[in-house]
């Protein structure tokens, strides 16, 4: 009895002592914080020491309405202007597209190396899009670099797409769509990179970086030159709609600021009432400061600058002109005065502060650009000195890419027209993307390079369409030199480069008259332009000037295939593209598993048969 009742007792404290770790285990389990599935975002102060976090959005494009029954009574009941899907644009009711219902899209905002996964959800009626994360380099992921047709096919409608890259380059960037009109219809947001405090080159020169203080600007519109709106923040100021950047008197701010481009593709001057603007930063990357009363960008162009709150407190305009439309995008910098102001230690002049003011800087290049008031790109200076080998007089790969657009048949019929040309060719997209379904692809029919051009361009012919590709060894060093031949646009021609960003090493002048043979024999002989192989800033986005060239030089070092295009609005339809080839096919990383595919169809010739 005494020992069955023993053993039993011994069972129950076995068990009692079972179920409370258990017990104990399933509390542990159940209070260990799981990674949050959430789409949470990963703004927080960045730290050099945290481990990168995943950060999961979701942008989910689709048509929507600007004053519309979203907006409630605004602009006569100022708070429903601020509501959730309220996108107020120029203050009229139109259909546009958008990203979350917000004009521009949300702003992604994370620390550097974070790992973003984005998913594009694409609820646009019938249109294919893709999402460029521009100043990304996808060095491990050139299938994320949203390029239609060449990294991957366009989302289809009613599909997700979900982007998965390392937010490798710190700085201020842009996402936007990259298939055509999306973009100026609204599918841009900022992307903001940080830098921890203690790796942050510019970090003495602010005080305060604040997430809310970004300005997005963008043409509006397709009204011809003159009459279409410039839009800061989503927003054509009207009385007191006006976006706001709020400070504290006695502080210094990191501001940054982004072109996020539109129909007309006009350069934007930024000025600050009653304050000077010290540039700190370009396309993301750190420049020697430079002090000026107004900058000039061109569109996808970044800057940021350090805004001092020393002035008169009061409301300040932030103007944004142009010289195609009279519609300025205005602003406030808005000074808090319930907050006391803080000491001014700053006032003890710094030798930087103490330097002149430029009237004007300019990420382009114009005749004002010999002033002395006025600093072009040329002058400005980048914080780290050109590497080797790139500061080498002799790249290994060295191209001469002169563009223009002539009059030439591309159709059927040999009806003439104004055809672009680069390099010779007039890009024209392959049937499935080269760079995830290469062997779908017929090469004569498409592919162009200096040893190939498709049978049915003839050598004679001045034009010829095809994926216009050339071969870059990994880890080459190259210098391309655009050539703006254009004679029919008084416009510059602004440039993108996909995959790499490169140092601006010099920008040449008057080459209107001059063939192309001779072109190169002045650059060997140093008269073309003098290069910068010191300080020569770093960019993703370049300015060709009207009858100019430009020198580009990077280190190939992301293998891919990688556009380098002319970004007119439409960047579908422009064929002032050419596609860098970086690494040979077993460079390239494996394609991801089910990764999306698309291609012609032509059926069986006699099927009903
Ligand atoms: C504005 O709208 C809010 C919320 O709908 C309401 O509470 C408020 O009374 C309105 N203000 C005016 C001046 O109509
Ligand atoms: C553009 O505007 C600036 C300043 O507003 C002016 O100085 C310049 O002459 C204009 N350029 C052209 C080409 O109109
Ligand atoms: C202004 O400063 C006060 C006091 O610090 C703060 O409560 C308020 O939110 C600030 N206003 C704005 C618009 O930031
Ligand atoms: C363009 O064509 C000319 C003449 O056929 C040739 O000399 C030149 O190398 C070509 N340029 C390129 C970039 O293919
Ligand atoms: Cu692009």
């Amino acid at each position: 009895m005494l020992v069955g009742r023993q053993r039993c007792e011994v069972w129950l404290l076995r068990l009692a002592m079972f179920v409370g770790l258990l017990s104990a285990v399933v509390t542990v389990i159940y209070l260990t914080p799981v990674p949050d599935l959430q789409f949470a975002s990963c703004d927080r102060p960045c730290h050099e020491l945290d481990w990168p976090m995943i950060c999961r959005f979701r942008l989910v494009l689709e048509q929507h309405q600007s004053m519309g029954g979203w907006c409630g009574d605004c602009p006569k009941n100022l708070t429903h202007c601020f509501r959730y899907g309220c996108v107020i644009a120029e203050g009229l009711t139109r259909r546009i597209l958008t990203a979350n219902k917000q004009l521009p899209g949300p702003a992604i905002q994370v620390c550097e190396n974070d790992i973003l996964v984005v998913d594009v959800v694409n609820r646009l009626p019938g249109q294919g899009v893709t999402i460029h994360w521009r100043g990304q380099k996808q060095s491990e992921s050139p299938y994320m670099d949203g390029v239609p047709m060449l990294t991957q096919c366009p989302i289809s409608s009613y599909t997700t797409f979900q982007y998965k890259f390392r937010a490798a380059q710190a700085g201020t960037h842009l996402w936007h769509s990259h298939t055509g009109n999306e973009f100026l219809d609204g599918i841009f947001g900022p992307l903001i990179v940080r830098k921890a405090d203690r790796v942050e080159e510019q970090r003495t020169l602010y005080d305060v970086d604040d997430r809310n203080h970004i300005l997005v600007l963008n043409e509006w519109g397709s009204g011809s030159a003159g009459d279409f709106p410039i839009l800061v923040n989503g927003v054509f100021h009207k009385d007191k709609l006006m976006p706001k950047l709020t400070v504290t008197p006695g502080l210094r701010y990191r501001i940054r600021v982004v072109h996020a481009g539109g129909g007309n593709s006009c350069p934007f001057f930024v000025s600050v009432q009653n304050h000077e603007m010290l540039v700190i930063a370009l396309d993301g990357k750190s420049i020697k400061p430079v002090n000026a009363r107004t900058v000039q960008i061109n569109q996808g162009e970044r800057f940021d600058f350090v805004l001092s709150a020393y002035a008169e407190p009061a409301d300040h305009l932030i103007q944004v002109r142009t010289n195609c439309t009279k519609m300025e995008g205005l602003a406030a910098v808005s000074y808090n005065l319930t907050e006391p102001s803080r000491a001014q230690p700053q006032l003890q002049i710094s030798p930087l502060e103490s330097q002149i003011t430029m009237d004007l800087m300019s990420t382009l290049t114009s005749k004002e650009c010999t002033k002395e008031s006025v600093m072009c790109l040329n002058e400005i200076s980048s914080i780290h000195d050109i590497p080797e080998p790139l500061n080498k007089p002799k790249m290994d790969v060295t191209l001469y890419l002169p563009f223009d657009y002539i009059e030439a048949s591309t159709d059927h019929l040999g009806r003439a027209g104004l055809v672009p040309r680069l390099g010779n060719a007039t890009f024209m997209f392959p049937s499935s993307p080269i760079l995830s379904q290469p062997d779908e692809i017929d090469v004569d029919e498409f592919i162009c390079n200096e040893h190939h051009t498709p049978e049915r361009c003839s050598a004679t012919a001045p034009v010829c369409e095809c994926t216009h590709i050339v071969e870059i060894p990994l880890k080459s060093s190259v210098e391309i030199i655009l050539i703006n031949k254009d004679k029919y646009s008084s416009n510059d021609h602004v440039f993108h480069l996909h995959g790499h960003s490169f140092r601006a090493v010099g920008i040449g002048h008057d080459v209107k008259d001059v063939d192309i043979e001779s072109i190169k024999q002045l650059d060997r002989q140093g008269k073309l332009m003098e290069r910068n192989l010191v300080t020569a800033v770093e960019k993703d986005t370049i300015t060709v000037p009207k009858d100019g060239a430009v020198a580009l030089r990077f280190v190939a070092t992301s293998p891919g295939y990688w556009l380098l295009h002319d970004q007119s609005a439409s960047h579908w339809a422009s064929g002032l593209d050419i596609l860098f080839k970086v690494g040979e096919t077993s460079d390239l990383p494996p394609v991801p598993e089910h990764f999306p595919k698309c291609g012609s169809w032509v059926g069986p010739q006699f099927f009903l048969i």
